[in-house]
């Protein structure tokens, strides 16, 4: 039951600049993962939505991120949209679909990009499906989704051979899972997908999502018999299709099993990026040789062509600063994640510190909403746009982490050179101002100190040296390799070979 928790878990003048910046972006992509109905309410009912989303692009900008993910939009009973009961409408919680465009369309108009998280592997009983084909054999969707029975009376079970999710607020949701085999299906979800590329189809992207996050991808779907070999029946000609309804559109895949380097996924799904999960874990493990080997694997042998996305915490993870509280040591992730290589995706409120961990709250989806909170943006803890939707519902509120006058706010954060939020700000500056550390190529920097992690970012003439001290006392180290430092852009001036570092200091340096 434990794991439930986890997983519920542009006018023709101006074609070309939206083109292009629809395309690929000129500096390094950092995306920003938002729990949008805990992000900024607009209308003052709580709930975070797209409207208030749109209100903060400014912070986004001025953060530093290209890019916006998403959780899923359709509507849909549980807080986290993950099981729909329509593919095809925006949760009302979230606003409109008028709403939605009038986001995707000031997201392209700053040059940045936007993503949908989709899961349309599982339907709940309000889904159209579900009601037309439960014992109605002639049912158009009687094949639609799968049943443990030949009358159909008995829709199968869905992830972990549950047959319904406890919603925080009590509300008990049925869900079964979708006949991916079905070649209408895949039919439909061509047209959802792209739908979303291109709602009024005119062949311009400017008020289309850039691409898509597939929640839960398998090849054998939660082993179900029926639901085999889908990276080719379904995965790889959906993706094929949309790749022909936009070429620039992207696909991130999350590896269902949280360990996979994505290989798989790439070479006969076709995704386009993957999730650096074992990376994450060893960026926040401090262990050097962790590093080394999963950096190697998942960034210097991603395929050319593919990319990782890499991240610290996601919607399914405890928060980093309620793990580590050592301020130290959150900047040296920081600065890990951002500075490594690969796409950074930085979840909402990571930035600021913002806390929580899973609980244990019985069988109900609340035990996610300490990892969903919302975001933090007054001293106080209160004030326009806090997006409390589940304030006053459950010990996920009662023992909550959000609280006033502790130094986790944008308030109090924005005004500080020395917090958090302005490390982060600094770390993207410098990231998308050098071009090796925007997009350039992953190479272990070998150095003599074990506490001392070093790599190098190249591409072209341009390479940085980033030095990271894992350790909680000065250490100084000697370079193995050729390069030279001679300029410092972050942290300690440093001789030719040799390098000093205090406690948890990073170190970042062009090199020739
Ligand atoms: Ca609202
Ligand atoms: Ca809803
Ligand atoms: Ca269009
Ligand atoms: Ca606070």
């Amino acid at each position: 039951m434990k794991y439930l928790i986890f997983l519920l878990l542009f006018t023709a003048s101006l074609t070309g600049w939206a083109q292009q910046s629809l395309s690929k972006p000129q500096k390094g992509e950092v995306i920003y993962h938002v729990c949008q109905r805990s992000f900024y309410d607009s209308n003052g009912d709580t709930q975070g939505d797209l409207n208030g989303l749109r209100q903060k692009l400014d912070y986004l900008q001025e953060l530093g991120v290209t890019s916006i993910l998403l959780m899923p939009l359709y509507d849909a009973d549980c807080y986290h949209n993950y099981f729909a009961n329509d593919f095809e409408k925006i949760d009302a919680e979230f606003g409109t679909m008028a709403d939605y465009i009038k986001l995707v369309k000031d997201v392209h108009r700053r040059g940045m990009k936007i993503y949908l998280d989709m899961e349309t592997q599982y339907v709940t009983s309000k889904h159209r499906w579900w009601k037309e084909a439960v014992g109605n054999l002639k049912s158009p969707y009687s094949d639609y989704i799968l049943f443990d029975d030949a009358a159909h009376q008995q829709p199968t079970t869905m992830i972990f051979n549950l047959r319904e999710l406890i919603s925080y607020d009590g509300t008990v949701i049925p869900i079964t899972t979708v006949n991916l085999r079905n070649p209408d299906v895949l039919t439909y979800n061509v047209g959802l997908f792209s739908y979303f590329l291109d709602p009024n189809k005119d062949g311009n992207f400017d008020d289309g999502a850039d691409g898509f996050r597939l929640d839960h991808a398998m090849d054998n779907l939660d082993e179900k018999p029926a639901l085999t070999n889908l990276f080719a029946t379904f995965w790889k000609p959906l993706v094929t299709r949309l790749k022909q309804v936009n070429p620039a559109m992207t696909i991130v895949a999350e590896q269902a099993n949280w360990n996979d380097v994505g290989t798989d996924y790439f070479e006969r799904a076709g995704v386009d990026r993957m999730f650096g999960f074992g990376l994450q874990r060893a960026m926040l493990s401090f262990n050097k040789q962790q590093l080394i080997n999963k950096a190697d694997s998942i960034l210097r042998l991603c395929p050319q062509g593919k990319d990782q996305l890499i991240f610290l915490e996601n919607h399914d993870i405890d928060r980093f600063a309620s793990l580590e509280k050592d301020g130290r040591k959150q900047r040296v992730a920081a600065a890990l994640q951002l500075l490594i290589g690969g796409i950074p995706a930085i979840y909402y409120g990571q930035e600021i510190g913002m806390q929580g961990r899973n609980g244990s709250f019985g069988n109900t989806d609340g035990n996610d909403i300490p990892r969903r909170q919302a975001f933090d943006w007054y001293k106080s803890g209160e004030g326009p746009g806090m997006a409390v939707w589940y304030k006053n519902t459950g010990q996920w509120w009662a023992q909550s982490t959000l609280k006033p006058n502790d130094g986790i706010s944008v308030a109090e954060q924005l005004a500080s050179p020395t917090s958090l939020l302005s490390y982060y700000k600094k770390l993207i500056a410098l990231k998308q101002s050098n071009p090796a550390l925007a997009t350039g190529r992953y190479e272990n920097a070998d150095n003599t100190n074990a506490s001392i992690y070093g790599f190098y970012r190249t591409t072209g003439a341009s390479r940085v040296l980033v030095l990271v001290n894992l350790s909680d006392q000065p250490q100084q180290t000697t370079l193995t390799g050729r390069s030279r430092p001679y300029k410092t852009l972050l942290g300690p001036a440093i001789g030719l070979q040799r390098a000093r570092l205090a406690p948890y200091e990073v170190g970042v340096w062009e090199v020739r």
